[in-house]
């Protein structure tokens, strides 16, 4: 009779016999991605428009390699980019790899050798991590741990075969709190050999995302790489919205879109609309086809990498951004005074002889102060947006567009705002519909007191302007009436 202490001791019998212990070569393996042994190969060098689709990163660009003896040879140099511009009006000192943050994106295919050659010139010690890539130790960039520290002006060199592919990253492991959040990221993308036609299709566009977030005090020359909580501008590849770059694809294009997330602290749900996508890859390579799941938001955690998938048949211009409200308005109203609701009409009358032009603002919201276009801090973006097809948007950050087009001469060009087929966009409600719903007749919106002042600017800073008199921001000279 099997009892339970029978079974017990069955079992320790087994195990002692060896029959339960298994050998690692029986074992199945833990992990489908390292597809390539150490031992195989040597592979031809994977060929872009052969073995892949090349990678497009917005806003950025993919690091040229040459070949010498069937090896790849990249070199990054790790260095202070002295000027930076987030969007017009924001421009930094930031850290990143020949001379542009993120790093301009590695490219390869499973199977490659590569070697990458690492130039330090930064004012301090650097590795670099190649996140989630399967390789020997000792090429693992862990400064003090798997390697000596590359020292400023010092050039190290990692070597390692490409057993796998997926999405990675590169990034230091070398006072990664300052060089990680003062830019220093990257993309590694390794497309597979022999790709499976079911779940790793050809695809016509597939793009590199790498998101960050900077804390950038108005006015500084620096982000802020102590800051743990409260970031204020928000980039996809270095670029706050609308100096981020559209996605061009046509439609019917199959669309892979890979986003990278390496903080510094916080998690970005992705969102796209007008689709529905599957969450393909993940830095450690394809996700199977049965675990796979219809999405809209991809959640891409730090430290992670995915790839999303669809086929582009809606056209149109959808966005894509990031869903953490504050993450897609840019240098936004952290730590004011919440003044929604309030009649600051008093305030405003008091404050007047004291602070010529003061109004306070916010009270129906904040999407005013970005239409207001009010004088800035210099070097900020605070509560800037950019035109937009149907007015002036208050959106920024993380945000971005896809422009799905039925024509297209090509994809490098921006094709502008779509152009809606009649009847198609979202209107005001007409007399009739409005007597039908008993809803209010169309009234002009009373304009905020605020709103009905005159144009001000600077003779001498034609960009300066504001509503109501007042001085420039950055000469101090009394603003003119504008013409
Ligand atoms: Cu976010």
């Amino acid at each position: 009779m099997l009892t339970r202490r029978n079974m017990l001791l069955s079992t320790a019998a087994l195990a002692a016999s060896g029959s339960l212990v298994a050998r690692a070569e029986d074992r199945p393996a833990l992990s489908h991605s390292a597809t390539v042994p150490e031992s195989s190969g040597p592979f031809p060098p994977g060929e872009p428009g052969v073995h892949y689709t090349p990678v497009v990163t917005p806003n950025s660009t993919t690091l040229p390699h040459r070949l010498e003896g069937g090896v790849k040879i990249f070199h990054l140099v790790a260095e202070e980019i002295s000027d930076h511009e987030f969007a017009p009006g924001l421009r930094c000192k930031v850290w990143g790899y020949n001379g542009r943050s993120p790093g301009p994106t590695i490219e390869s295919v499973e199977g490659d050798r590569v070697r990458i050659f690492v130039t330090n010139k930064l004012p301090e010690v650097t590795t670099i991590h190649w996140h989630g890539i399967l390789l020997p130790c000792g090429m693992d960039g862990v400064g003090a741990i798997t390697q000596p520290s590359i020292q400023p002006g010092e050039t190290f060199k990692y070597e390692f075969t490409l057993r796998q592919h997926g999405t990675q990253m590169y990034h230091p492991h070398a006072d990664e709190m300052i060089q990680i959040a003062m830019g220093m990221t990257g993309m590694f993308v390794i497309h597979p050999r022999q790709p499976d036609p079911a779940s790793q299709p050809r695809v016509d566009r597939d793009f590199a995302m790498m998101l960050h977030e900077w804390h950038i005090t108005p006015g500084a020359s620096r982000p802020d790489p102590l800051e743990m909580t409260d970031f204020n501008v928000l980039t996809f590849n270095g670029k706050s919205f609308p100096a981020t770059a559209p996605l061009v694809v046509k439609t019917g294009d199959r669309v892979r879109i890979r986003f990278g997330n390496l903080g510094p602290m916080d998690h970005h749900p992705i969102h796209l609309h007008g689709y529905h996508f599957q969450v393909t890859g993940t830095d450690a390579g394809t996700i199977p086809l049965t675990a796979r799941v219809p999405q809209t938001t991809a959640l891409v955690p730090v430290g992670a990498t995915r790839a999303i998938e669809f086929v582009a048949d809606a056209p149109g211009d959808w966005v894509l951004h990031c869903h953490m409200t504050h993450h897609m308005m840019n240098q936004m109203g952290h730590g004011f005074t919440n003044t929604l609701g309030m009649d600051a009409s008093g305030v405003d009358a008091r404050l007047a002889p004291v602070i010529p032009g003061y109004m306070t603002m916010g009270q129906t919201g904040m999407a005013d102060m970005a239409e207001m276009r009010m004088p800035l801090p210099e070097n900020s973006i605070s509560m800037r947006g950019g035109d937009a097809a149907f007015g002036y948007t208050d959106m920024g950050g993380m945000f971005t567009l896809l422009k799905v087009r039925d024509e297209l001469e090509t994809y490098d060009k921006d094709p502008g705002w779509y152009r809606h087929p009649a009847g198609t966009v979202a209107s005001p409600a007409t007399a009739e519909e409005l007597a039908m719903l008993g809803a209010p007749p169309p009234t002009t919106k009373p304009a905020a007191a605020t709103t009905q002042a005159a144009l001000y600017t600077c003779p001498m800073h034609e960009e300066i302007v504001q509503r109501g008199p007042g001085k420039c921001p950055k000469c101090k000279m009394a603003l003119e009436p504008k013409k």
